[in-house]
């Protein structure tokens, strides 16, 4: 049974649109998923600490019979593969991939948060998600198109697409 999965992508540091792009490609080769469709990427102020980088922020929807937790497993596999270190909290990062939703599913336990926790508080993951999607919800029936008018508003700004993958 496949199930629709949206994966926020973020960067900023080392060239981050282009670390978006190839996070992209090696999501499009997970095993037992498909690449739906990928959402532009957006420019936005850092949420969190301020004495970092601007962010680049995208999303994608995936069909998947993966379970969420090897979802999981596989979206960190990809961070490290990446360069990801955890330094700080919300600090800077070379990839940062979160499940935002999974289909109808709320998961709360110590490795996974679905739909994620700080979804409705963030403009960069609320827009790619529109983007995808103009009629997506909450499990809990909460419009996305809602969340997004009501939620801070963090600059964002829409990239050009890449040409090419450098
Ligand atoms: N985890 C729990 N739920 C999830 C989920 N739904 N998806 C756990 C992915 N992981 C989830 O994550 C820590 C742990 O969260 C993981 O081991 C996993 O089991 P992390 O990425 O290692 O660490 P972190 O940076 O300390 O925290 P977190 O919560 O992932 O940070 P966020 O919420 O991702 O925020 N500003 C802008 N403009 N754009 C950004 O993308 N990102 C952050 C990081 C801060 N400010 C930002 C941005
Ligand atoms: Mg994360």
């Amino acid at each position: 049974m496949s199930t629709i999965a949206y994966v926020g992508l973020g960067s900023n540091l080392k060239a981050p649109a282009r670390q978006l792009g190839q996070a992209v490609m090696a999501l499009s080769r997970l095993p037992q998923t498909s690449l739906q469709a990928q959402s532009p990427f957006y420019a936005s102020r850092p949420v969190g600490p301020q004495d970092q980088p601007d962010f680049v922020n995208g999303a994608v929807k995936l069909s998947t019979s993966l379970s969420p937790h090897q979802l999981l497993d596989h979206l960190q596999a990809i961070e490290l593969a990446q360069g990801r270190e955890r330094l700080r909290h919300w600090g800077p990062r070379t990839l940062d991939l979160d499940v935002l939703l999974f289909g109808t599913e709320v998961i709360s336990d110590e490795r996974l948060t679905v739909p994620h926790a700080e979804l409705e508080n963030r403009d960069f993951a609320l827009q790619p998600l529109l983007d995808l999607n103009p009629e997506l919800q909450l499990p809990d029936g909460r419009r996305i198109v809602e969340l997004r008018t009501q939620c801070p508003d963090n600059q964002l700004r829409k990239l050009a697409p890449m040409v090419g993958s450098d």
